[in-house]
């Protein structure tokens, strides 16, 4: 294959299966020098979208901590050490007014995120329901992650209005056994399927720099591509090594296989929103500048993640600016 030439997929609508990507294929676009993959997912990227916009979503965790689940990156988790406190279900009038001020400060979507290995049926999912319906009516996009729904919860989420929702893969399949252990990858698939059947966009990605080596990197990139429809957003998260997980001491990942790893997503998912996600509080403007240039068009903008640091909506604000870049104001 001419590597310098690939390009698969010119647009998702027109994603032939029977032409799906392999995983050599996406290896082989990792290893095409920087100049070159920086220029053809360049090229991808302006064809779908205004590159010098970025869109901003707001997260907020609407229940923290003592989740059930051993996600071995994750401060949430009650099978580490030290996770960060219990906060039960935050009521409907808090999440609208973190809605409000997300809208003030530029967000066009409010991502709302549970520690919940799957919502329970009943007041609490009536609640989130709600949260949906409220935070639509401010004129934002609704995103939740809740974890694995059934069909039933899939279908009243998109009844409520429900824009997106994120379950991301994480990792390859090979890998994902070494990072979870109380689910498994098909179970991630399973959600997806269910929330796609229901009609609701998804929001999948992973996480770079956990161990993982680049066939992984590859093999996550292959799993989104070949979804029998391609996620419409998909975040790209920087392990933030967290005190008292399993992943506390991973070694960080090199800074340029990041930026090759959105690239390549670029020109694997040309149309898709591919949002630079957590980890940019340990990332220099000059680096974030670059996974702009290689395709990302999204961050989260607030001084907090769902848990952890994020750099301060200010900061955020100025660098765009510094770049020439804009927040993009509409959905
Ligand atoms: N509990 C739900 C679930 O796991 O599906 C939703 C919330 S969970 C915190 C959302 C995502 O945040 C995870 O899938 C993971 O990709 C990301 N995440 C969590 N902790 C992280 C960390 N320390 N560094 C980078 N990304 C992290
Ligand atoms: C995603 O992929 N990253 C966001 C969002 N989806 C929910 C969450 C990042 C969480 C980072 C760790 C924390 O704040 O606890
Ligand atoms: Fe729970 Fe989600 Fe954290 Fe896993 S990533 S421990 S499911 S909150």
């Amino acid at each position: 294959m001419d590597t310098a030439n690939a390009c698969f997929g010119a647009h998702p609508k027109s994603l032939d299966k029977s032409e799906s990507v392999t995983k050599r294929q996406i290896l082989d676009l990792f290893e095409i020098p920087l100049p070159d993959l920086l220029v053809q997912a360049q090229k991808a990227h302006r064809e779908h979208f205004d590159a010098r916009e970025i869109r901003a979503s707001t997260l907020v965790s609407i229940k923290t901590g003592a989740c059930t689940e051993d996600c071995a990156y994750c401060a949430q988790s009650s099978h580490h050490a030290d996770p960060v406190p219990y906060q039960p279900l935050m009521s409907v009038d808090d999440v609208l007014e973190a809605g409000r001020k997300a809208k003030a400060a530029g967000a066009t979507r409010l991502c709302m995120g549970a520690a919940w290995r799957s919502p329970r049926t009943g007041p609490q999912f009536d609640a989130v329901l709600e949260m949906v319906r409220g935070v639509k009516s401010l004129g934002l996009e609704a995103c939740m992650t809740l974890g694995m729904l059934d069909d039933e919860q899939a279908g009243r989420l998109k009844q409520a209005g429900l824009d997106y929702y994120n379950h991301n893969l994480d990792t390859s399949p090979e890998y994902y056994s070494k990072i979870i252990s109380t689910r498994t990858f098909q179970d991630r698939l399973d959600t997806i399927r269910r929330v796609q059947e229901a009609g609701i966009r998804v929001c999948s990605g992973g996480i770079l720099g956990m161990g993982e080596s680049r066939e992984d990197r590859a093999g996550l990139l292959h799993e989104l591509a070949n979804l029998p429809v391609p996620p419409e957003s998909v975040p790209i998260n920087k392990l933030m090594p967290m005190a008292g997980t399993p992943l506390s001491d991973a070694a960080p990942l090199d800074d340029l296989e990041i930026v090759r790893a959105i690239a390549v997503t670029r020109i694997l998912l040309p149309a898709t929103q591919i949002r630079l996600s957590a980890g940019r509080s340990s990332m220099s403007h000059a680096l974030q500048l670059l996974c702009f240039l290689a395709g990302a068009n999204g961050i989260f903008l607030g001084d907090q993640l769902l848990t952890a640091e994020n750099p301060s909506q200010n900061e955020d604000k100025a660098m765009i600016e510094s770049f020439g870049m804009v927040l993009r104001t509409e959905n």
